[in-house]
């Protein structure tokens, strides 16, 4: 008798549940979108980050002929300044251009005369206006060279002064040349300039220049390393945190090619230490130093020597005594360069150059690279047209918010333009939720099938039971 009747018993407890169980999660008139939602919530659900690069303006400018832009800043107004030279005068002549924050142009100045005048880094400065590093072609009937050039502008792009420098060797009217290229400002408002002097052998050497708010000459330093020693391009001086200088550069000799040369100097641009980076098999061309917050330096240089082929961008992290943290090379087995890099506010790296592998046509694309602190490539991202395009410096604006100064040699464009865009990288967490397949769906119906003979089984065994 206890096993006849427990029989029956066990069998509605489980018809029960399973009746119970359907009603839950599975009625019958449920939308298919719900039922999917359903499927999903049993399986799981995950969320990811999706990033999108918006191109908030992007705007070309120059004048008849070739123009080139090698520096830009963004002003306490988030207003724009370009650095270059243009050839639409008909000679080099330095060119800076004012953009209002949506990229239209405000204004244009050109610095120079008759002979070739190109403008390279230009900064902010703490009284107002801006400050260009230029290297001025200097004439005379007894001279015949370059000389270190510094504009001092006011935010409207009039000239406030103009002031130039020659070398040690200069005076005494040799055949020979100074180059203006970096420039920054002092925590007093004095500017420190970095650039070359070409010396009377025929030979060169790395120049750094103290000078006063009003540009007078304060003092200068010449560091001699090899036979050609050079600080090229701008952005490659800073004023260190804790005081003194860094200065960037190449040296140079047959045996060795090209190498990347960081000196670390004191208040009075004295040396305290000096690094060479490289290696005897190709060039290690420095394009842009950074300090970074946390202490150290952070080179942007070009190398033939490691990497996938052709050149590579690479990046240099130092210690702060020079000594090699990590360096890596970024590119494909084309040619890859870049110009300039920036720390991100969550110490995160970012630099700008241009790449031949990553584009469609084979030209070349402006390419913005973002890698970890320690040198992991996060993600890059091109841009350009079916012509030459390039990035050669940018600001960051936070929120990560770029603006760029390139080159391009678009269609219709007979000779290379200043290219200038903005862009966001836009990212929005959204949820996914998974496809809900086939066999899900097949679970699902059994499942339901299965509470309708359950309920159809609890009726014919409570019948029975009467
Ligand atoms: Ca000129
Ligand atoms: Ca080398
Ligand atoms: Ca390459
Ligand atoms: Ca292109």
């Amino acid at each position: 008798m206890t096993t006849q009747s427990s029989h029956p018993k066990l069998v509605s407890v489980f018809v029960l549940s399973l009746v119970i169980a359907s009603l839950i999660y599975l009625p019958v008139n449920r939308p298919v979108k719900l039922q999917d939602q359903i499927v999903s919530n049993v399986l799981g659900s995950e969320t990811i980050e999706e990033t999108e690069m918006l191109v908030l303006w992007n705007k070309t400018f120059g004048g008849e002929y070739y123009d080139t832009g090698e520096s830009i800043i963004r002003s306490t107004t988030g207003k724009y300044v370009i650095s270059g030279w243009t050839n639409s005068s008909g000679d080099l002549d330095i060119f800076l251009i004012g953009l209002s924050s949506d990229g239209t142009q405000e204004w244009n100045q050109t610095i120079g005369d008759a002979e070739e005048d190109k403008g390279f880094q230009i900064i902010t400065c703490d009284s107002g206006g801006y400050a260009i590093a230029s290297t001025y072609t200097n004439i005379t009937a007894t001279r015949n060279n370059t000389d270190f050039m510094v504009s001092r502008i006011a935010d409207d792009g009039t000239i406030i002064w103009n002031k130039c420098f020659v070398g040690p060797e200069q005076t005494g009217g040799n055949y020979t040349g100074d180059l203006g290229r970096s420039i920054a400002q002092c925590s007093n408002g004095d500017f420190v300039l970095g650039g070359v002097t070409i010396t009377t052998s025929g030979k060169s050497d790395i120049w750094m220049l103290r000078i006063t708010a009003n540009g007078t000459k304060d003092w200068e330093r010449v560091y001699h390393n090899w036979d050609i020693d050079r600080c090229f391009s701008p952005h490659c001086i800073v004023q260190c945190n804790n005081g003194g200088f860094a200065i960037l550069g190449y040296t140079y000799n047959s045996t060795q090619s090209n190498d990347v040369w960081l000196i670390r100097t004191n208040s009075n641009g004295l040396p305290m230490w000096n690094r060479t980076y490289g290696d005897a098999t190709g060039y290690q061309r420095p394009e842009s130093l950074i300090e970074c917050s946390n202490g150290g330096f952070v080179i942007i240089a070009n190398t033939q020597s490691f990497g996938a082929g052709d050149a590579d961008a690479w990046v240099i992290r130092t210690d702060l005594f020079g000594n090699q943290t990590w360096n890596q090379t970024y590119g494909g087995i084309e040619l890859d360069q870049g110009f300039q890099i920036l720390e991100m506010t969550n110490n995160e790296l970012t630099f700008v150059g241009s790449t031949h592998n990553f584009d469609q046509e084979g030209q070349g694309d402006a390419w913005i690279v973002r890698i970890a602190e320690n040198g992991t490539h996060l993600w890059n991202y091109t841009i350009g047209d079916a012509y030459g395009n390039s990035a050669g410096s940018f600001v960051y604006e936070g929120n990560d918010t770029f603006t760029v100064l390139g080159a391009t040699n678009s269609i219709g464009v007979a000779f290379s333009k200043i290219w200038v865009f903005k862009l966001r990288l836009n990212t929005t967490i959204i949820t996914l939720t998974p496809s809900v397949s086939s066999e899900a769906r097949i679970n699902y119906h059994f499942f339901l099938l299965s509470g309708l003979i359950s309920i159809g089984a609890l009726i014919i065994l409570k019948k029975k039971r009467r």
